[in-house]
């Protein structure tokens, strides 16, 4: 397919409920969608899931558009391309930037699938039809907040309960949310909050029965983790630490994880994040699909991607209403009763893209021809 041109735009979203984690709060989401048009005038969306300032990574809004406009978008534009996994590629000379990339990728495999008339899950090789969904609740005002939420969260379905952790609000909220739900599947997330320090906290953290605890040391040290998880029995999960497929080896080697966390943004969209799960999958680690606060275009890619078999873990990945009073696709992702989403029929992405409701949101746009 040649690619005519690409269209950048910027959207603002208020989260129904801000977000906490350990690096900060959000309460509206600064969305870059990337819709790239081919030359007979098919269509594929795709978003970019940099946050609003450089914590979570390097990347964030701003960083993500000029180098989109600059530098991402003209690289592709004009160019053919024999498949979506090769649009990564056209923009390998560019370092870094993986979730400015993705939103280009991520829009080509779209395209992709909807000219092929097959839903994307399919057409990315997926094989799990409905897959299991669990939520990651940030940091509230107090524990009593923080309870209710889970128990909400748990009477909708959810299939397990991720919670954000600090210095400060870590082995005592664990220990209150294992009280009160003896039972259920429970992790943590630290977002590289803690040090080797800190071993005595995850060495208590071992008591209370969790999955894993999500990237608890620096975003980008693996030899720490492999320290830290020779003295832990709860499996580590890294995050921010495996950015490329070569990461994931390298962790895993080292004994840095035992799951891992494959977000698209992370990892450039979907052919690096298929890379990932393969080689993941080949030594027998468990991955599931991290969540960064997406809108609808980057829920479905990141429901697409969750099909793949390597995906056994329940991920990130929620219903439309407990981010937005109104998601800019439809119909708007649903979990069922029984705590999974059902990967939608229809080609590409399979939800309409609202482009009535996109325009209202939108600040600012950009068209690369
Ligand atoms: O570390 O997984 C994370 C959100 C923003 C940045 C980083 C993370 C998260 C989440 C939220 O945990 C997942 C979601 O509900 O989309
Ligand atoms: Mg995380």
């Amino acid at each position: 397919m040649i690619i005519a041109s690409i269209e950048l735009r910027e959207i603002r979203l208020p989260l129904i409920h801000f977000f906490e984690t350990s690096f900060g709060r959000t309460t509206e989401r600064r969305i870059i969608l990337a819709r790239v048009i081919d030359s007979e005038g098919a269509d594929g969306w795709g978003e970019c899931t940099a946050g609003e300032g450089p914590f979570y990574s390097e990347e964030w809004t701003e960083t993500a558009w000029a180098t989109l406009e600059n530098f991402l978008a003209p690289m592709v534009v004009g160019q053919e391309i024999e498949n979506a996994g090769a649009a990564y590629d056209l923009m390998k000379r560019v370092r870094g930037h993986r979730m400015a990339k993705a939103a280009i990728e991520t829009a080509c495999w779209d395209l992709e699938a909807k000219r092929a008339r097959v839903p994307l899950w399919q057409h990315l090789g997926g094989v799990q039809k409905e897959i299991p969904s669990g939520v990651s609740i940030g940091i509230q005002d107090s524990p009593e907040s923080l309870l209710e939420k889970v128990d909400k969260e748990l009477r909708a379905g959810y299939q397990r309960i991720k919670i954000k952790i600090k210095p400060g609000w870590d082995l005592d909220i664990v220990r209150r949310v294992r009280a009160r739900f003896p039972d259920i599947r429970l992790m943590c997330d630290a977002n590289s909050a803690y040090t080797l320090s800190d071993v005595p906290l995850f060495k208590a953290l071992d008591e209370f029965n969790l999955m894993m605890i999500e990237q608890p040391l620096a975003y980008t040290d693996m030899f720490d983790h492999a320290e830290l998880q020779k003295q832990i029995k709860t499996p580590i999960c890294l995050d921010e630490s495996v950015r490329t497929p070569e990461d994931a080896k390298h962790a895993i080697e080292l004994g840095a994880c035992r799951i891992i966390n494959v977000k698209l943004g992370r990892m450039g969209g979907h052919a690096q994040a298929k890379r990932v799960e393969s080689i993941a999958r080949e030594r027998n680690i468990p991955v599931w699909c991290g969540g960064m606060l997406e809108s609808g275009v980057g829920r479905a890619h990141n429901i697409a991607m969750a099909t793949l078999a390597g995906f056994t873990l329940p991920g990130d990945v929620s219903a439309s209403a407990r981010y937005w009073k109104e998601d800019i696709i439809e119909p708007v992702v649903k979990v069922t009763s029984q705590g999974t989403i059902i990967a939608p029929e229809k080609p590409g992405i399979g939800f309409q893209i609202n482009r009535a409701r996109i325009d209202r949101l939108t600040v600012r746009s950009e068209q690369v021809k």
